[in-house]
């Protein structure tokens, strides 16, 4: 890892020389943001005449620390998280370092142009963590930091560097930043590095009180090594001087609204006023005296001189923070929001813009000419020569290891699973077969926040380990154990601590880990299905920025009967449709577990076009002999592909209960777990008389994807022929006409678009209140999912008007 020794306290962090070029680069940059957005905003023709938006006062704040970090501090392999609304004056120093073409700098926020927010999918120039969601981008270079280090000792050589993170300081009021704080996986991470803007705004308000303290010391207890860069070279000496200590406790101990307040009054006189307005005379008198040598005009300066603007001390400050080689780092960096603007510490400047005056004066006062205002710094300027040195430092040509090829991974790996087994049982067993064949097993590894045991993980910990960083001495030693927890660098496992939100950023990040450490893994997450929710804007991040990961929800649904409401999902059926990137799979067997399983790795090797796998499972026993007859009618090769491609036709009245009228064929369409309650009512219906099938359904996505892929080709070409995909081969033509009643263990709003792929009446069964603790079979009674319902249900719809 290219490290650099701290520099000596005495010694200047730069030469005299780069300093200068470096301030000419802080200037251009602060001016290009600031056009940047004012362009957007006031200047490209907006038909619409709504906001676009942008911020020019988030971006200023951050001035200083772009230009130290990549102009100076930044080497090749360094991974950079941006809080969200310094895109502008990201994207302006990526224009400066060659890696922007000059014609993006007048589409902030339009169509294909540069995003609102960083973004590593669609912004143009190298982003490497998406940010938007406040507190998530700030987080992501941990996860992907610990990636690294599993990579590193697995692999042996990794693509990265070091991972920073530049984030706004109301970031640290998201919970979610804490929950990584604290995490116990990533203590010890001593190549990561966070630099809070510490402006001491939000987006409404000045933040009150005196968070900072209180804040450092959150971090120092969760072991992070804390920094800071508080005060400028100025201020500093102003504070060192013979009266200076009354001026720095007056500054130290005054509220963020009355430091916010002060550096915003420009007349002197009035200033000296209040940063001496204190009770105590002898005080009153050494503040006055700290100050006594500085001029009026001088004063405003000297107060708002904060470490965040002071390029040598953030250098300095940087290289202390880079030479901690055990533990995270944190640097609170003293900023000014708006900083070098009219609008500077304003407490209403969030989305504040500059007039068109405005913009006049600064690029004056920058010394820009107009013809010259979208242009780069002149090449031969010592700032164009330290441009191109940070661009040349910074070239990024990484050799990455090997992706998995997918060409390797059977279709099957035959998993021998009991008469009587679960879905959740069934990936447990999956996983422990993967882990005897290591071409596939040494790119899997898995994590669960606090639940490997109770997800089924154990048998694949047994045999893969658990990792981590160091050898760990075994005190359990010699005992009987069911679970042997020896955590080694070898490991395979990591388990995190009962945190959802770290499980979906630590399986986003690793799920990228080909991309950001060049070595390719395939994570596999356990979770209890209803803490699917509990890390849902994570697991939405992680997913917006295209990692392929696999995840189980497990258990799922009321089927957990005596466990109670508050660990029975409902709502996740629906979110595994609706999001994107992933697909989602609810199997009924142990071997459709299998199958999908080994699928998903599959799609985990397509780094461009594959996706991430979301598997719902359950712990309800099932008995496997339902699927014989099928299996043996099918064939396996068959009905796997079946199973992928979202369901297949477990019961076909015309085998099993021959002689039935076919008129009235009623499709009873059944998510999962709920396949024996299906069958046992379809078994009625056939005793009725009714032309009952039952049609497995293993993936709701596939097949909504299959009904909306053929709309919109409709819309397209609306003389094309209808191309239902495998909804057409689920339900021939001739029976298109049968009416539906779908029935699932969640939300019963999740298969009822069913009916509407050929235009049937729907009786959709499923949970749409509440649970609670209970035998399965009165829960399956009380919400109107167990077979006698479903019969009701089945003789209702057969009795439903059909258009
Ligand atoms: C999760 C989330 N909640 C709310 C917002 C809306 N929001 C945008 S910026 C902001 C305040 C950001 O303040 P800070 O992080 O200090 O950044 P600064 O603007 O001071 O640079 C808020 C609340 C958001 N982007 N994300
Ligand atoms: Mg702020």
């Amino acid at each position: 890892m290219a490290t650099r020794a701290p520099k000596a306290s005495d010694e200047p962090a730069i030469s005299q020389a780069d300093f200068e070029a470096l301030r000419e680069i802080e200037r251009r940059i602060l001016w290009l943001s600031t056009l940047i957005v004012h362009h957007a905003n006031n200047v490209r023709p907006n038909t619409e005449k709504s906001k676009v938006g942008g911020h020019q006062a988030s971006s200023a704040s951050v001035a200083s620390i772009i230009a130290a970090l990549y102009f100076n501090f930044l080497q090749a392999g360094d991974r950079v998280s941006i809080k969200p609304h310094a895109s502008p004056i990201f994207h302006a120093a990526q224009y400066l370092l060659g890696n922007l073409d000059q014609k993006y700098l007048t589409t902030l926020r339009e169509y294909k142009g540069l995003q609102a927010y960083p973004s590593r999918t669609k912004d143009p120039d190298p982003v490497d963590f998406s940010t938007g969601s406040v507190g998530l981008g700030a987080v992501a270079p941990v996860f992907a930091s610990l990636s690294g280090e599993y990579n590193k000792h697995h692999f042996g050589s990794v693509t990265s560097n070091r991972f920073i993170s530049l984030i706004g300081d109301a970031e640290l009021d998201e919970g979610n930043v804490w929950e990584t704080v604290a995490e116990e996986a990533i203590s010890g991470l001593g190549n990561v590095i966070w630099i809070v803007d510490l402006n001491r705004q939000s987006l409404d308000r000045v933040i009150p009180g005196v968070r900072a303290t209180r804040l450092k010391a959150l971090f120092a207890g969760a072991g992070w090594r804390v920094f800071e860069a508080k005060y400028g070279t100025r201020l500093s000496a102003a504070m060192s001087g013979e009266h200076g200590a009354a001026l720095r406790r007056r500054i130290d101990d005054m509220s963020n609204e009355e430091y916010q307040a002060l550096i915003r009054i420009k007349d002197g006189a009035e200033l000296r006023r209040r940063v001496s307005d204190v009770a105590d005379a002898a005080y009153r008198k050494s503040i006055l005296a700290s100050i006594a040598d500085t001029s009026d005009d001088d004063l405003q300066p000297l107060i708002s001189n904060l470490g965040g603007h002071d390029l040598p001390r953030l250098i300095d400050v940087l290289n202390q923070a880079d030479a901690v080689h055990d533990a995270p780092a944190v640097i609170f960096a003293y900023t000014v929001k708006g900083w070098g603007l009219p609008m500077a510490g304003d407490p209403l400047n969030h989305s504040q813009l500059l007039t068109q005056t405005q913009m006049d004066a600064l690029r004056e006062e920058f010394g820009i000419a107009e013809s010259a205002m979208w242009e780069s710094l002149p090449a031969d300027s010592p700032a164009g020569q330290l441009c191109r040195e940070a661009a040349a430092r910074l070239k990024r040509e990484e050799t990455r290891g090997e992706l998995l090829d997918p060409a390797v991974i059977p279709v099957t790996l035959n998993t021998r699973n009991p008469g009587n087994t679960s879905t959740q049982e069934a990936l447990g067993r999956t996983l422990a077969r993967i882990a005897d064949e290591p071409a596939i097993a040494n790119r899997v590894m898995t994590m669960s926040p606090d639940v490997a045991t109770s997800t089924h993980l154990s048998g694949w910990i047994n045999k893969v380990g658990v990792f981590a960083r160091e050898e760990a001495p075994d005190y359990e030693a010699g005992g009987p154990k069911l679970l042997k927890w020896e955590p080694s660098p070898s490991g395979q496992h990591i388990e995190l601590g009962i945190s959802e939100m770290n499980l979906f950023m630590a399986l986003g990040q690793f799920g990228l880990s080909y991309e950001l450490t060049g070595q390719h893994l395939i994570p596999i997450g356990t979770v209890y299905d209803p803490f699917v929710c509990r890390g849902l804007d994570a697991l939405i991040y992680s997913l917006y920025v295209g990692s392929k990961m696999i995840f189980a929800g497990t258990p799922a649904g009321v089927s957990l009967s005596p466990e109670g409401g508050a660990h029975q999902s409902t709502v996740t059926p629906s979110l595994g449709i609706e999001l994107p990137n992933v697909v989602f799979y609810e199997p009924a067997f142990a071997h459709e577990v299998d199958w999908i399983t080994l699928e998903a790795m599959r799609q985990c090797c397509d780094r461009a076009n594959g996706h991430s796998t979301y598997l719902r499972l359950s712990t309800k026993s099932i008995d496997q002999q339902l699927a014989k007859s099928v299996r043996e009618r099918m064939g396996d090769d068959l009905l796997r592909e079946h199973v992928l491609a979202g369901g297949y036709r477990l019961i076909d009245h015309t085998l099993d209960a021959p002689g039935l009228d076919p008129r009235d064929t009623v499709q009873i369409m059944v998510g999962g777990i709920m396949v024996p309650e299906a069958v046992e009512a379809a078994r009625r219906l056939h005793e009725e008389g009714v032309a009952a099938n039952v049609i497995v359904v293993t993936s709701s996505d596939q097949l909504f994807n299959a009904l909306r892929r053929a709309r919109r080709a409709q819309l397209r070409n609306a003389s094309a022929e209808l191309d239902m995909g495998h909804l057409a081969t689920l339900l021939p033509a001739a029976e298109r006409r049968a009416p539906m009643v779908t029935i699932q263990d969640g939300a019963s709003h999740s298969l009822a678009f069913l009916g509407s792929a050929f235009g049937v009446p729907v009786v959709p069964l499923g949970v749409d209140e509440f649970g609670q603790s209970a035998s399965r079979a009165d829960l399956y009674h009380a919400v109107g999912i167990d077979a006698d319902q479903i019969v009701n249900a089945a003789m209702l719809a057969l009795e439903l008007p059909r258009v």
